[in-house]
């Protein structure tokens, strides 16, 4: 080890100004903006260490995606693109908390851990979202950086999907993609466009939808790739960005309020797209012809390309084994769907993409979506150089081939590093417009459960624990068992509660057969945990 590597990075600027314990959380560090100085500044010297220990270019965003303007956040991705491995993230968290005089000797701490050779290069490919703070962030990170003698690549406003995807093209020398923003419009129209071909609508399918940008980064990633779409897709455009961040637009709101964002007119059967904040997440919606708001979210989105996926199988005569990956908050509608129509195995992990993503890569095609519209497709390599040698077997019928041909370019369209509201959205509309269906057609497939989702505020969202994939509750003892008399009162009632990793809050999601009840489901255990876990503020409400 170089005895002075670590001589500078005390740093008065970016020393910790507050005692408040900060950990990295389901997504990466997310809290106000203003307490987050100190740690952009040790989270670019952690990655600096981080690119040394795994020799490869780490992705460092500075975003808070869902979360409203005055948040902000950081997360690291890791040389596959894929989120920072978990073990690391605690590393992370005793970082951020550390007491500033204490600070060099837990860097050296950690590179002797983890036996880092600090004579390797560092790279660190860095962006951010449009937020006010994420400039000031920037900075203190750019110093954490520099300090440690990293290389920096300053990708400026992107989305965080652009990111991941920079890097996974960066540490691979091009061969998933060029490692640019100009690679990746490419890379996803180039192939969205010829699979389309001359037909741009096809059936009920038409190419026009409107677009619910969030006021968020996506605006910006939607109007360069309407540029590189030459017309193939029609989207009108609303929050672009003159608005509000998140507030009462986008995936979140319009999957947990399920109802219209503002601005989007109300306009019967046509089909609507929303995104969040830094455009990870997407869901569908439209108005119906009685003017009832009716969601498509990340349920319907996996159902969709689980149904499309295993037909391409069917009639190629592939032998790939497909699986699907849920969350605790998945419609049980969706559910039983898959397991009894689709016959499609499916798994359920806790919240977090980086568990889906985890469990979904033991799938030769692994698909994963939490119901929030957070997901993607991911396929092992030998999964894809299986497909590419069937497409050239000269013995297989046009008809299996042209199924498989389908399969192999479908793959380009997908950002397989992390969900990617723009790379979803092209695919749902490639499925779409090859089964020639409207929306309303798409929502027929099955019925969704009634379902509510309540945030409840409390002293200390930690003292929840949970288990089974976060279907139930540890703690506070005797919730559970409280829950679970609640629930025996609702026909195919089901509700569970967990302390959100993005917000100061507590989850509780509710579904039951009746919409008539659904509501007072959520309501009454929103207010058992009120009661049980020291609420605080308004009691719960709708
Ligand atoms: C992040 C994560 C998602 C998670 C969501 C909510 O999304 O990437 O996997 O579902 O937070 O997490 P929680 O319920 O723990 O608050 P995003 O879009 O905010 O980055």
């Amino acid at each position: 080890m170089e005895p002075n590597y670590f001589r500078d990075v005390a740093n008065a600027k970016y020393s910790k100004k507050h005692d408040e314990h900060i950990e990295y959380g389901t997504a990466g560090f997310r809290t106000k903006s203003n307490i987050l100085n100190h740690v952009l500044y040790r989270m670019g010297l952690l990655a600096v260490l981080r690119s040394k220990a795994k020799k490869g270019a780490i992705g460092l965003m500075i975003t808070a995606s869902h979360n409203l303007e005055p948040d902000n956040g950081i997360k690291l991705v890791d040389p596959a693109g894929e989120m920072l491995e978990v073990s690391w993230e605690t590393i992370a968290t005793n970082l951020a908390n550390v007491p500033d005089s204490e600070l060099a000797s837990m860097l050296i701490e950690i590179s002797t851990k983890e036996n880092i050779d600090l004579s390797v290069p560092a790279t660190v490919i860095i962006g951010r979202d449009t937020r006010i703070s994420s400039p000031i962030l920037l900075n203190a990170a750019l110093v954490g950086i520099k300090t440690l003698h990293g290389e920096v690549t300053d990708l400026g406003l992107v989305t965080t999907p652009q990111l991941h995807y920079i890097v996974v093209c960066t540490n691979t020398k091009g061969s998933y993609g060029d490692p640019t923003l100009q690679g990746y419009y490419l890379k996803l129209t180039a192939v969205f466009k010829s699979i389309r071909g001359n037909t741009i609508n096809n059936g009920n399918y038409t190419s026009t939808l409107m677009l619910d940008a969030a006021n968020g980064v996506g605006a910006i990633a939607v109007k360069e790739l309407q540029r590189h779409l030459e017309g193939m897709l029609d989207i009108k455009l609303f929050n672009d960005g003159c608005g509000d961040l998140n507030y009462m637009c986008g995936a979140d709101f319009v999957k947990v309020q399920q109802a219209l964002p503002l601005n989007v007119p109300s306009e019967r059967n046509v089909r609507c797209v929303s995104i969040d904040g830094d455009a990870d997440r997407v869901v569908y919606f439209y108005i119906d012809k009685n003017d009832k708001f009716c969601l498509l979210d990340g349920d319907r989105i996996a159902t969709l390309v689980a149904s499309y996926f295993k037909e391409l199988l069917e009639t190629s005569g592939l032998v790939l084994q497909l699986g699907l990956v849920q969350t605790a908050y998945a419609n049980g509608g969706s559910t039983d769907y898959i397991s009894n129509v689709l016959k499609v195995p499916v798994a359920c992990v806790q919240t977090g993409v980086k568990h889906l993503h985890k469990k979904a890569l033991e799938f030769d095609i692994g698909i994963y979506f939490e119901a929030n519209g957070h997901g993607t497709v991911i396929f092992k390599d030998t999964a894809k150089e299986i497909i590419k040698n069937y497409t050239k077997n000269k013995t297989h019928s046009a008809t299996k081939k042209e199924a498989a041909t389908k399969l192999r370019d479908v793959i380009d369209l997908i950002n397989e590093t992390v969900g990617d509201a723009l790379s979803d959205m092209l695919l749902v509309e490639t499925i779409l417009h090859a089964k020639g269906w409207n929306i309303i057609e798409w929502q027929k497939s099955y019925n969704d459960l009634p379902n509510k989702q309540l945030k409840v505020r409390v002293k200390d969202r930690n003292v929840i624990t949970t288990t089974n994939a976060e279907r139930y509750c540890l703690t506070p003892v005797g919730l559970q068992n409280k829950i679970d008399e609640i629930v025996s009162k609702y026909p195919r009632g089901r509700s569970f509660v967990r302390p959100s990793g993005t917000e100061d809050i507590v989850r509780v999601y509710a579904e039951c057969e009746n919409s008539s009840d659904v509501d007072k489901l959520a309501i009454e255990v929103a207010s058992l945990v009120y009661e049980l876990a020291d609420g605080v503020g308004p009691q719960p409400n709708l």
